[in-house]
């Protein structure tokens, strides 16, 4: 008997994997939490359906939304990461020395534990000192904070079920309040390629332009996300995303990434006609 893990990238595109096993199953009090294993991609957790992380391919997506601006932002200290239960994003994070304290938050507990079974050379930086998880919704934390943050990450799933808030005008202004001077905030920004996951790129683009001066967008390869095409918004109090790249300073700490180095970081701001078009435009 063959098993296969398919998620619907389109109303008329599937995408499968061949899975062996199925290792985890759970209805949580937020989401459906799955965990497969499967011979190309390794073991690979699903959230509601959709692929969040495989052990293949996460290294892409954690050095792109962690090193893109801890390259910029030279002094990062204090840092707000938002989702991320997986422990991806704080593992990167925590390679970095200057980086005085994490605040995690992560709406639903169980992904953490989850994790820490299936994937635990993920989250081998969740019990860092520097880290304090809140198992909180991002949206209601971020309100309370002002001035606080140098660098804010959402590492969140799509705009929809938990993660819904996190896409919204009054979280972006909450970010950018909870901001200090220089701070940055890097999200996940969806794919350009098919409809429904366009408009969600293209709404968040919107809506983070009209509350941050900078504001850019910057691309991956991801295999196992819609199209394999992914996005991430870069928005800025006053960094520049290339301008203020300090390629001497990162090269020097000697952090060794599998995807991301600095040639790269110039490289994926420059988006393909047809993104950028949406990205002006809408659709
Ligand atoms: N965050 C989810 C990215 C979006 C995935 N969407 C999808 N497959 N439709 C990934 C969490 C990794 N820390």
């Amino acid at each position: 008997m063959e098993l296969w893990f398919t998620e619907n990238h389109s109303s008329s595109v599937r995408f499968s994997i061949k899975v062996d096993k199925q290792l985890y199953s759970e209805q949580s009090e937020y989401q459906r939490i799955d965990v497969f294993r499967s011979e190309e991609f390794g073991r690979l957790l699903a959230l509601d359906g959709y692929v969040m992380i495989t052990q293949k391919d996460e290294f892409i997506y954690h050095d792109m939304i962690v090193h893109v601006p801890m390259a910029v932002k030279k002094d990062v200290k204090n840092v707000l990461v938002i989702g991320a239960g997986d422990g991806g994003t704080i593992r990167e994070l925590c390679r970095y020395d200057s980086i005085e304290h994490i605040d995690l938050v992560e709406i639903d507990e169980k992904v953490v534990r989850v994790c820490e079974k299936y994937f635990p050379e993920m989250t081998v930086s969740m019990n860092d000192k520097r880290v304090s998880a809140h198992f909180t919704d991002g949206l209601r934390f971020v309100r309370r904070k002002q001035g606080e943050y140098d660098l804010i990450i959402v590492d969140s799933t799509d705009p929809f079920g938990p993660g819904e808030g996190l896409f919204t005008p009054e979280f972006y202004g909450n970010c950018y309040n909870a901001l200090t001077e220089t701070g940055i905030l890097v999200n996940q920004h969806e794919s350009p390629f098919y409809e429904n996951d366009a408009k969600a790129m293209c709404r968040a683009h919107e809506r983070i332009k009209a509350v941050f001066p900078v504001c850019a967008v910057y691309q991956a390869h991801i295999p196992t996300y819609a199209s394999g095409h992914w996005l991430f918004g870069f928005a800025g109090k006053t960094l520049h995303p290339i301008k203020d790249l300090d390629e001497e300073y990162w090269n020097s700490l000697g952090i060794k990434t599998r995807y991301y180095n600095t040639e790269l970081h110039k490289g994926c701001f420059a988006l393909p006609n047809y993104v950028k078009e949406m990205l002006e435009n809408g659709m």
